[in-house]
Order: structure tokens, then sequence, then C-alpha cells
């Protein structure tokens, strides 16, 4: 049966409830940490001599694909009828939204340490203990829009930018490429300047927890990467002759070959290949 991930805002109350129970058993059960682990653990930069699965790659569309897939499976072993929701942040860009309300994911962090001390995610509920972690406190933080300086999220007309480049991604296949939907959306900026954009925006608008290798440690790291997931669609959908690259396994002579995933490499930890993940509507869609 194919089932569909909503807009969070337009989840009903109950969705947000079970969506929520199903995570915090998900944290209960340890099976949540083994998600922000593994991603910590794949969290690798450009200088790294060994393979590149899942950031400054052209496969970071197909591997966060499958990281979500994954756990979304497991929230659905909890409750079949949970999907993840998506955010999309071009609309919901402010931390009044509805996201970060009690009954959701609860708001910003207070002064000084950042700590989240509302809705279901706050510490001193007892249900939402940070343990797989880079740095230190056991608390989710978050610095909304981060108003000491400011971060704005990515417009509609900066992704509307985004997705009307036909080639998906270039040689050398890293967070230097200058052009091209992945890194653009990636956003690791060009050549090592300092503007930085959309995915990577994201995770500083909401700051604390949500930078860095260990970012699922907050439960909106999923809704962001399921609203990516949308955007890689809706790129595939404006570029029918386009597709995934590189579409071959790079010569030995590249000096990213064995680094990157070509269209038909496996990618760990999984063993499934770019070309397996690009179809998802037997599996779920989005409303
Ligand atoms: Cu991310």
């Amino acid at each position: 049966m194919v089932y569909i991930r909503k807009n969070q805002r337009d989840l009903t109350r109950t969705e947000k409830k079970r969506f929520v129970s199903a995570i915090l058993e998900l944290k209960r059960s340890g099976r949540y940490d083994e998600f922000v682990t593994l991603h910590g653990q794949y969290y690798v930069t450009d200088d790294e001599e060994g393979p590149r699965a899942s950031h400054m790659t052209p496969s970071f569309f197909p591997w966060h694909r499958r990281f979500v897939l994954e756990f979304e499976r497991a929230l659905r072993a909890v409750d079949p009828g949970v999907t993840v929701p998506y955010w999309d942040w071009t609309k919901d860009n402010s931390p009044a939204s509805s996201l970060w309300a009690e009954d959701f994911l609860g708001g910003t962090g207070r002064a000084g340490d950042g700590k989240v001390m509302t809705g279901p995610f706050a510490h001193a509920n007892g249900n939402w203990n940070i343990r797989a972690r880079v740095g230190d406190g056991s608390f989710l933080t978050r610095n909304l829009g981060r108003p000491s300086d400011p971060v704005s999220l990515p417009t509609r007309r900066e992704v509307a930018k985004a997705l009307s480049d036909p080639l998906y991604d270039a040689a050398p296949w890293n967070s230097t490429v200058a052009k091209g939907f992945r890194n653009t959306m990636e956003g690791w900026g060009r050549g090592g300047t300092v503007r930085t954009f959309h995915h990577n925006r994201v995770h500083r608008w909401v700051g604390g927890v949500m930078l860095g290798a260990t970012s699922p440690n907050d439960p909106v790291f999923w809704l962001h990467h399921a609203f990516m997931d949308l955007l890689w669609d809706r790129w595939k959908k404006a570029h029918p002759r386009s597709g995934y690259l590189p579409r071959r396994k790079l010569p030995a002579s590249d000096p990213q070959h064995g680094r990157v995933f070509s269209l038909h490499e496996p990618m760990p930890p999984w063993n499934v290949t770019p070309a397996q993940v690009l179809d998802h509507s037997r599996v779920y869609r989005y409303a």
C-alpha cells in the first residue's frame, strides 16, 4: 500500500500526537539513537580519504532518501498509521509557525544555553535525553532564526532558481562545485565562500543540535529532509531528460574515484544504489 507524506501544517491534532508518540517510543527503545549515531558516522567531509556517501557528494539525495525511509519504517513498526511529514520552510518560515507549538515539536531554546523548554522533547519531561552527540549537554537545544546574528530561511525564489538548473551535479562532485542542483540545494556555497544556501541554511536557522553531525537529535531533522526529498522529486519532474550523475563509475585516474557513488554503485550501509531509490511512488507519495 502506498502511503502519503503530508505537509506538517496540514496534520490534524491526532496525527501530530501519533507522530510524536511513535518518535518517543523509538527513543525509549534505543532505536532512535541508532539513527543519530549512523548519521554521525556518515557525516564526513570532502577531504576524507574514503568513500563519501551522505554529504558533499552526489549521493546526498539518494542517501538521505533511504535514511528517512528507514526511519519511517521504524516509526511505522510502532504505529502503522504514522508517516514522516515535511516542513516547507519557504512558507512556514518563522518561529511562530505551528510546527514549533507546544503540541508538536516545541519552540526555540532559552537564552544562554539554548535549552528547549516547551513541547514533548523538552528535557524536563524526561523523554528526550540526548546521548549520541558531538559536544556536551544531554538536552535538546535550538536557536530559531539566531536572533543575535539573524539567519533567514531559503525563499521560494531561491529554491525555484535551484530547481531550474537542469544539471544534477558536476565534477569534482564535492562541496566546491559551483553549479548543478545537488550542491546548490545541499548548500555548501561556492568554492569555500561563506555563503551557504538551502539545506545547510535550514540547519543553521534551527541552530542548537541541528548543527553538525548528530543533527537527527532534533526531530525536525526528518521533516526538513522529507522536504528536501520532495524538492528532489520536483527537480526530476522539471527536467525529465536529466538524471542522476555521475552515471558511470569514475575512472581510476579521477581524484574522486572510490569516493563518490555513481548511479549503479551500492551505497553503505544498506547496499542500495542511487538508481534503486529514484522511484519511490510505490512506497510513498507526497500530498
Ligand atoms: Cu541535513
